[in-house]
């Protein structure tokens, strides 16, 4: 019997071999060494490492594909300015196999449909443009011309531009990004979800109103020169790992650090850059000095009881806020301090599940420092009162003076490696009047000024038949979507769905009743046009925008960049009454930054200033305190203290990343800072909970999430004790998307709250 969608998007029920370990107290170092060197070594052509590694993030190389952290401006390691997990995303993107033709004849979608996420993506490369017509069971090969006019028939044929989705991963680069959300509104829709819905749209959401810009406002310099850097919901070890390096030289300053997580993750704790000889021997920095291990969802509890007890201060000493910034610089003081008052130390403080000891010395660190850098990362933004964490952690920096200054201010630490650029060049469901109103004054149309659907909407547009073509520009957007029962449905009653990819995953085997897949050149390939090899641009999570030139062969010859695709697209769909030549985009990408400069603030002079080695900063209103609120001022915001309780046998559940994956893309089984090897089905408990449901080390059990009378389930994980908060368990991303319901998700942001998920437990 055929598998259904739902068969097909589920990861499989199946064990490999879990062996635990002590976890490390310590990263990086050797062990990250070693990591990095077997898996390059493992899958990418030995010709082509030496290549990589003097030319990943250099000046004038190519930028990581892994995640959004900085370059240095300055001085790169000749030794390789990048890290254990960019090095696997590089092998996984150039790796020797290719998926072509004979490899779609020999497996159908329903048998690729059976294997794990990591069996997939070991698959290899994709080679060639693939079909899957209306009933059949296996991809065929077509043309790249063929394949754009089945494009442009299906959204020719839409009742209206809104049938359609395009969304988008955060690879694409600025000249591809900028190009694609043009198309869409020329094709007259707004329908432009992106992984930042599902990431740090909470972020922006809290930092636009509170500080005027949606983005951090330090930058790497000042992580140097802060007095105190508190780091929250993040895991920087695994996820950001050349953020160590930089808080290495924090403490060399003299900074102090406070870390706030569930998780006494390895790398808060203690660091060996794998770059420093001497270090390897001497056993690396304490990172942490203060580690503070909140509940689940406990933050806003954790920083109204700071800011209570500041305020007490305040009220005794006179000299704990920065009365002359918060007088000059901001806005709703009074009404903030009044709401503060509603509250109680004692409740907030349980509520937030840390004990009185630790509180008093990271309140002791936060009251004798005015240089405070707060980093963020999903551990914020992935809750339903999201926004709230953001706008508390805003409140605290404000009434410290600690935003627009020296080693002072915000930095949510985003993921994907241009998911910041994407947005700054118009990849927006709800992009702002300005912005429309510079597209339709430069091309002459009128972009749609109602707002598209985000990645929630869109999934229930595809669901309810309202959207009938998707299309995605990068990214897995079955596996990393909530609620993968219903999402696998929405997916299946779409007409078309299409997928821009490097590599194979779970969106090409959830396809609608008709499925393209468009195999696109990978960061690191040389972007052959009839002007020459081009360069293309990124913009990293502290706001800088530099350039990127891919240095190897392509691997197949088959491949186009997305710039190609999306100029494809727009001429096969909107033909003669199109205002664009969007051929002419192709063959020079300096034409897409032209366009940029005018469109967009911040890119004057793009094409020059992208020349400059370093890339160049783009403006920020926070960094120099020009707050562009309502207000004009900097806000402080009322936040209520989350009101949720667990029912007696629930327990509240973070869907986190282990060491060995990139978001779906599973690099390997072991997640050896937290010592579980070998195993992705696991679920981390405290040890209390584990004697309360009579469970052992290595017991199998069944997941049950209950949201608003709606069951989800998720079975056959094995149970891992852990040094995790009591109520408090963690388990694998994407796994454990089954039970993240769709409506659970941040007020005003649609942020899926996928780090507090209720569910109870099933042993067998
Ligand atoms: N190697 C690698 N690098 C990546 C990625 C990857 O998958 N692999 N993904 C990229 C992307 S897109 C992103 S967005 C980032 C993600 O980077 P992170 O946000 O670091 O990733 P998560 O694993 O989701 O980790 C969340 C952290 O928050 C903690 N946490 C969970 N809930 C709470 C809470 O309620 N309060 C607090 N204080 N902490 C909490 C968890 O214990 C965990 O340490 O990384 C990017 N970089
Ligand atoms: N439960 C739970 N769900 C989550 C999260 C969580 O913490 N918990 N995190 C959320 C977050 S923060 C994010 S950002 C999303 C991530 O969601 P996505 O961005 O949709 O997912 P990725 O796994 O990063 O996408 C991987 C795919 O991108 C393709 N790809 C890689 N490089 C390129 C390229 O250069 N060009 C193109 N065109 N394609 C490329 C490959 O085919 C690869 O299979 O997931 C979210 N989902
Ligand atoms: S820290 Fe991020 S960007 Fe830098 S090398 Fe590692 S994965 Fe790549
Ligand atoms: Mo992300």
């Amino acid at each position: 019997m055929s598998k259904t969608p739902i068969d097909k998007a589920l990861t499989p029920e199946k064990f490999e071999s879990l062996k635990i370990k002590t976890p490390p107290t310590n990263s990086a170092g050797i062990g990250g060494l070693v990591a990095a060197t077997s898996h390059a070594f493992k899958y990418i052509k030995p010709s082509n490492i030496l290549k990589i590694s003097t030319n990943l993030n250099q000046k004038g190389g190519f930028d990581c594909p892994g995640c959004a952290w900085p370059d240095p401006d300055d001085e790169r390691s000749i030794l390789g300015e990048y890290c254990e997990n960019g090095l696997k995303a590089m092998s996984e993107e150039m790796q020797n196999k290719l998926i072509n033709r004979e490899f779609f004849a020999q497996h159908s979608v329903d048998e690729l449909g059976g294997l794990s996420d990591f069996e997939i993506g070991k698959s290899g490369r994709l080679a060639e443009p693939m079909y899957l017509p209306k009933g059949a069971s296996n991809y065929e090969p077509i043309s790249w011309e063929d394949a754009f006019k089945k494009v442009g028939a299906h959204l020719n044929a839409l009742g209206n531009p809104d049938e359609a989705a395009f969304y988008t991963s955060g690879r694409t680069t600025n000249e591809a990004a900028f190009l694609y959300q043009l198309f869409v509104r020329e094709f007259g829709t707004a329908n432009l979800p992106d992984c930042s819905n599902m990431c740090h749209e909470a972020s922006g959401s809290a930092l636009s109103e509170t500080l005027g810009i949606g983005k951090g406002s330090v930058t790497l310099k000042d992580l140097y020169k802060a007095d105190l850097v508190m780091i929250i919901g993040q895991n920087p070890a695994t996820n950001h790992p050349r953020m160590l390096s930089a808080l290495e030289k924090t403490k060399k300053n003299g900074g102090k650090i406070i870390a706030i997580n569930p998780l006494p993750e390895a790398g808060l704790m203690k660091f060996t850059d794998p770059q420093s000889p001497i270090k390897m021997l001497t056993g690396g920095t304490k990172l942490s000095d203060v580690f503070v291990p909140v509940t689940i969802n406990g933050d806003v509890a954790f920083f109204k009881a700071i800011l209570l007890k500041l305020l007490a201060k305040e009220e005794e000493l006179g000299d704990v806020f920065d009365k002359v910034f918060i007088e000059e610089y901001t806005d709703g003081y009074d009404a903030f301090i009044s709401d503060l008052r509603i509250y109680n130390f004692d409740e907030c403080l349980k509520a937030s599940g840390v004990s009185k000891e630790i509180f008093d010395q990271a309140f002791e660190l936060i009251l004798n420092n005015d240089k405070i850098i707060i980093c963020w990362a999903m551990g914020l933004t992935q809750h339903e009162n999201a926004v709230d964490n953001i706008r508390e952690v805003v409140n605290l920096l404000l009434l410290k003076g600690s935003i627009g200054k020296e080693g002072a201010g915000t930095c949510p630490v985003r993921g994907h490696s241009n998911v910041q650029g994407d947005r700054t060049v118009g990849i927006w469901e709800a992009a702002p009047q300005a912005f429309l109103d510079k597209i339709e004054a430069k091309y002459g149309f009128k972009p749609t000024v109602k707002h598209g659907y985000s990645v929630i909407e869109a999934i229930k547009a595809m669901y309810e038949g309202k959207v009938k073509v998707f299309f995605g520009m990068g990214g897995n957007f079955i596996s990393a979507v909530p609620d993968t029962v219903y999402s696998a449905q929405a997916m299946a009653n779409c007409n078309l769905t299409v997928h821009v990819s490097t590599k194979l995953n779970r969106s090409h085997l959830v396809t609608g009743k008709e499925a393209l897949i468009f195999p696109c050149l990978g960061r690191a390939e040389k972007d052959y046009q009839k002007t020459g090899v081009q360069t293309q641009s990124v913009e990293n999570s502290m706001g800088v925008v530099s350039s990127t030139k891919g240095v190897l062969e392509p691997c197949s010859s088959d491949l186009i960049s997305e710039v190609a695709v999306v100029c494809g697209i727009a001429n096969a769909t909107l033909k003669d009454r199109s205002k664009i030549n969007w051929l002419a985009y192709k063959d020079d990408y300096d034409l897409v930054r032209n366009d940029i400069a005018e469109v967009v603030d911040g890119f004057t002079d793009y094409n020059k200033k992208l020349k400059n080695p370093s890339g160049f900063y783009l403006p920020n209103g926070a960094r120099i305190r020009k707050f562009k609120t309502k207000t004009g001022k900097a806000n402080f915001s009322k936040n209520k203290l989350p009101e949720w309780t667990l029912k007696e046998d629930e327990l509240i559940m973070m869907t986190i990343r282990s060491h060995d994956q990139f978001n779906t893309t599973i690099y390997g089984l072991d997640d050896r800072y937290r010592g579980v090897f070998n195993e992705r089905r696991v679920i981390f408990m405290n040890k209390e909970d584990m004697k309360l449901r009579n469970l052992k080390e290595h017991d199998v059990v069944n997941l049950k999430s209950e949201f608003k009378g709606v069951i989800r389930e998720a079975n056959a994980f094995k149970v891992v004790g852990y040094d995790i908060p009591k109520n408090c368990c963690a388990t694998y991303f994407p796994e454990t998307n089954v039970l993240v319901p769709l409506d659970s998700f941040a007020h005003t942001a649609k942020t899926p709250a996928s780090k507090s998920v209720r569910i109870t437990i099933e042993s067998l």
